[in-house]
C-alpha cells in the first residue's frame, strides 16, 4: 500500500472527472503537490492502448483480451508514472485504477474475482492506493446525465452490465477499508464537499 497514492471509482457519469478537478483544486491551494492521472491512460503508451479499448468496434472484443488490455496500459502506468511520482513524494490521484478491473471485467464481464486477483498481485503488487473514493450512483441517474455524450464501447453497454458493475463495487467496498462511499445521487455542491472532506481527513494523517 502506498498511503499518498488515492483513487476515485465510480460507474458512468458518477461525477469522477468533475470531483477530480474540484478537489484538485483545493489540495493544490493548500500547497500540496498533487499529480492528477487516469486510467486506462496516463502516459502516450497507455493513451493508445485507451483507445484500443475504448473505440467502438463490430468486432467482439473478449472480456480476457479486454482485462489483458487494461493490465497492460496499467502496467506501463505504474512503472512511467505512478511509482516515480510517488516516489519523488507527490499525492497521485487517479481517475479509476483497479478497482475498476474488479467492477468491470471481474464482475461485469464475468470473468471473476481470481483471475483479476492473480493480475493485480502481478502487475500492482504493494502498489495499493491507502484510499479511494467510490462515488455510488444508480446506473440509470449516470446514463441520463452523460446522454448527450458521444458513447465509448463500453458505455454503449445495457444497464444489466451496469447494475453487475456497481454491485462490483458494493462488494470490494466490504473488504477494503481504504474504500470510502460517497452517495453521488446528492447535488453536485454535496458530493464535493464530501469527497473533500473524505481527502483532507485522510491527507491530514500523511
Ligand atoms: N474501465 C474498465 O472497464 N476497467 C478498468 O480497469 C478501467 C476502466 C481502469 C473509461 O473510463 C472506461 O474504462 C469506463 C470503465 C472502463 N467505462 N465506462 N463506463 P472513464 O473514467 O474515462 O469513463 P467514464 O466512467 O465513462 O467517465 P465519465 O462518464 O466521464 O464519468 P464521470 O467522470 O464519473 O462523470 P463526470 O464527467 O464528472 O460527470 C458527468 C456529467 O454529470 C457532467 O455533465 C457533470 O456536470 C454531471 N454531474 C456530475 N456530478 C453531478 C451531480 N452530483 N449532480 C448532477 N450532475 C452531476
Amino acid at each position: 500500500m502506498n498511503p499518498r497514492f488515492i483513487t476515485l471509482e465510480g460507474s458512468e457519469g458518477a461525477g469522477k472527472s468533475t470531483n477530480l478537478e474540484i478537489l484538485t483544486q483545493t489540495l493544490t491551494a493548500q500547497g500540496l503537490e498533487i499529480y492528477v492521472t487516469r486510467e486506462p491512460g496516463g502516459t502516450e503508451l497507455a493513451e493508445e492502448i485507451r483507445q484500443l479499448i475504448l473505440a467502438p468496434r463490430v468486432e467482439k472484443v473478449t472480456a480476457l483480451t479486454e482485462v489483458l488490455l487494461m493490465f497492460a496500459a496499467r502496467a506501463q502506468h505504474l512503472e512511467e508514472v505512478i511509482k516515480p511520482r510517488l516516489d519523488a513524494g507527490q499525492i497521485v490521484v487517479c481517475d479509476r485504477f483497479v478497482d475498476a478491473s474488479y467492477a468491470y471485467q471481474g464482475h461485469g464481464r464475468g470473468l471473476g474475482v481470481e483471475i483479476i486477483q492473480a493480475l493485480d498481485d502481478w502487475v500492482v503488487g504493494d502498489c495499493q492506493p491507502g484510499l479511494t473514493i467510490y462515488l455510488d450512483l444508480p446506473p440509470e441517474v449516470g446514463a441520463q446525465r452523460i446522454a448527450n455524450r458521444a458513447k465509448d464501447r463500453v458505455e454503449m453497454e445495457q444497464q444489466v452490465f451496469f447494475e453487475t458493475v456497481r454491485q462490483g463495487y458494493l462488494e470490494r467496498l466490504k473488504t477494503n477499508e481504504r474504500m470510502q462511499l460517497v452517495d453521488a445521487t446528492k447535488s453536485l455542491e454535496e458530493v464535493a464537499a464530501q469527497v473533500e472532506h473524505i481527502t483532507q481527513a485522510y491527507v491530514a494523517t500523511l
